[in-house]
């Protein structure tokens, strides 16, 4: 039975996985899972999945959910390159320290501006707030500065030379708030230096693929329908109102 992976590339972590597999030539089933339309609330996703997130793997009897352990997971059983997640104590160390971080900073603000900007307002007809956009913007920038002082500094990617799994899951969270119409590189050459490298080191036209979806929200926004997203509204205006 061949590896399955359940995702929605409108989602960040889901991305990461799918990039990562695709490049290192995991052979995989796609399981579309639809966050938006609730999927991961049905019965054949519970049982893959009891927390009800995207991404997730079903690996024989074998299922796993959080993209991180999912990555190191698919990384250790195929063996792919050392530079994703060296063998060496301190780069690995390093891949773990931003990937340990990025959860409670680079996560939830890039995903916050990506709900204030476009969902909340265009999609579910909520009003945001001026402070509250205000504060999700000083936030997201706050963090985009951390970034590049402590983990990019003047190295071409976060470990060194070569592109890791610190990388891949900083550079899909950083375009969730430019698929909402925040170019957060327009400002920042370093930033935009480094997502160049990123990109050429995916390969192109793999990360435009991944990306197609976000990056064209603004535009499906327009034709979405909000009553789908009911089971989200009263979690998401909790959240981030
Ligand atoms: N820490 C998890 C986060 C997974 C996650 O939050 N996925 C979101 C999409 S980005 C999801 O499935 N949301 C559906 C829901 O909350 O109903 C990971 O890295 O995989």
């Amino acid at each position: 039975m061949v590896l399955e992976i359940y995702l929605d590339l409108f989602s960040q972590p889901c991305r990461s996985v799918y990039i990562f597999a695709k490049k290192n030539g995991v052979p995989f089933e796609y399981k579309s899972v639809s966050l938006l339309a609730g999927e991961q609330y049905g019965e054949e996703f519970g049982k893959i999945n009891v927390l009800r997130k995207a991404p997730a793997i079903r690996d024989g009897d074998f299922c796993l959910a959080e993209s991180v352990a999912i990555m190191t997971y698919l990384a250790e059983k195929y063996k792919t390159p050392d530079h994703w997640f060296p063998a060496d104590l301190q780069k690995r160390a390093q891949v773990n320290e931003y990937l340990s971080w990025q959860h409670s900073a680079m996560r939830p603000h890039g995903s916050k501006i990506f709900w204030l900007k476009l969902m909340i307002p265009r999609v579910m007809g909520t009003e945001v707030p001026k402070e509250k956009m205000d504060a999700a913007l000083e936030d997201l920038d706050g963090t985009l500065k951390l970034f590049e002082e402590k983990f990019l500094q003047d190295r071409p990617f976060i470990v060194g030379d070569q592109i890791s799994l610190a990388d891949l899951v900083a550079i899909v969270e950083i375009m969730q708030p430019v698929g909402a119409g925040l170019d957060v590189f327009e400002t920042r050459p370093k930033l935009s230096a480094w997502r160049d490298r990123v990109r050429d080191a995916i390969g192109a036209e793999l990360f435009d693929e991944a990306h197609q979806g976000i990056l064209s929200s603004q535009e499906s926004a327009k034709s979405m329908d909000s009553s789908k997203l009911q089971h989200f509204k009263a979690r998401i205006l909790k959240k981030f109102l």
